[in-house]
């Protein structure tokens, strides 16, 4: 049977929430995150529509350097609340499509649609549907990458942005990459790609013409991971939770950088309940705990602590967290991200059996 799989990443997302609801926005640069206070301000920018980016604006980028560029930009606080509203209701017209369905960040999903139909012809019209049935129902547009593997799909999808759709049938995978510059392959970033550019290595149609040891050799497991993304060699499957996974975590920078130990320590405790929405869900046991914490000026420090056995409990990583937090000196530096890893994990049952002998060890 052949595999048709979508990748759908919303459109400079919770900009175009934020236009929807004050369309007197459209047409002008939004900017939402930090407040920029004239060029003062700190943090970054979380995104920007289509308008701000025409003057070099992108996520990440300082807020200051982002108001230097664009003073006359709309700059907005991000309102999660809305925008994890609109993404769940995105999310539920997604998953309406196929039961095979992975949510992978707030704005994009896999869906595997193999059993819906029987060629490229009916999976760009079901893209089509699903692309209008969600601009029609929550007012915002999304692009939709359609092929045969993950990767293919994703970056795909990123290639008619935004609303658009783009089908890259099998036998065109090599064709539809042989351009692309390396670091549109998840995992190859600006700093991999100065590597790459020195060992001669600028467009996935160079990595398709080295062979697979030499890859190896110039780049290790990086490399063999990208020669397989441009060969088109990809099977990992579209599941909720990729049992193959060795860690679940979560993490998020403050808008604005703080030493405001209550402030942290609310922002850890909204990631692990978010974490435990999804290890309950999925029935994941973990035994090792682990606190990222990236200090203004990116440097980054973890900490962890591992459990004799396997453990699913919410308040005991709270507990942990709180200890390594306290254990932590972050020398009069303000906190940019703080993130929670469990790992060492197993899945149901046999991490029961491992709860069910700790039990009855007690
Ligand atoms: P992306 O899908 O990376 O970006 P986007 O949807 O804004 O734009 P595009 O049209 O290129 O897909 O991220 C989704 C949302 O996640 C984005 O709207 C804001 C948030 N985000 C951050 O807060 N910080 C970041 O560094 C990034 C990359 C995203
Ligand atoms: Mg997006």
């Amino acid at each position: 049977m052949s595999h048709f799989i979508l990748h759908c990443d919303l459109d400079c997302f919770f900009a175009a929430v934020e236009e929807r609801d004050n369309p007197i926005y459209i047409g002008k640069p939004i900017v939402i995150g930090a407040d920029p206070k004239e060029g003062k301000g700190r943090g970054v920018v979380s995104t920007c529509n289509y308008e701000a980016r025409k003057f070099g604006l992108h996520s990440a980028m300082p807020i200051s350097r982002a108001y230097k560029r664009c003073p006359h930009g709309i700059y907005l606080h991000p309102n999660f609340e809305k925008y994890h509203k609109a993404s769940k209701e995105v999310m539920e017209i997604v998953n309406s499509y196929s039961d095979m369905f992975q949510q992978v960040s707030i704005d994009e999903a896999y869906l595997d649609i193999s059993d819906k139909c029987i060629n490229y012809k009916e999976v760009r019209d079901l893209a089509e549907k699903l692309k209008d049935e969600v601009q029609k129902k929550i007012g915002i547009t999304i692009s939709i990458g359609c092929a045969s593997t993950k990767s293919i799909a994703k970056i795909a999808s990123d290639c008619n942005k935004p609303n658009g759709i783009t089908v890259v049938e099998p036998e065109k995978i090599k064709f539809f990459l042989k351009d692309l510059d390396i670091t549109t392959i998840p995992g190859i970033g600006k700093k991999s790609k100065l590597y790459y550019n020195k060992k001669g290595i600028n467009t996935i149609g160079d990595i398709i013409n080295t062979p697979l040891h030499k890859m190896i050799q110039l780049f290790g497991k990086n490399g063999k991971w990208a020669w397989e993304i441009a060969m088109g060699f990809d099977d990992r499957e579209v599941k909720e939770f990729d049992g193959d996974r060795k860690s679940i975590s979560k993490e998020r920078t403050f808008y604005e950088d703080t030493d405001d130990f209550k402030v942290i320590l609310t922002k850890l405790e909204e990631l692990n309940n978010k974490i435990h929405k999804k290890v309950i869900k999925n029935k994941i046991f973990y035994r090792t705990v682990t606190l990222k914490i990236r200090l203004e000026g990116f440097l980054t420090y973890t900490r962890s602590k591992s459990f004799a056995h396997h453990i699913q409990d919410k308040n005991k990583v709270l507990r942990v967290i709180v200890d390594l937090l306290n254990q932590f000196s972050i020398m009069n530096k303000k906190v940019r991200l703080v993130g929670i890893k469990l790992s060492n994990i197993e899945k149901a049952p046999s991490a029961m059996q491992t709860t069910l002998i700790n039990y009855l060890a007690v």
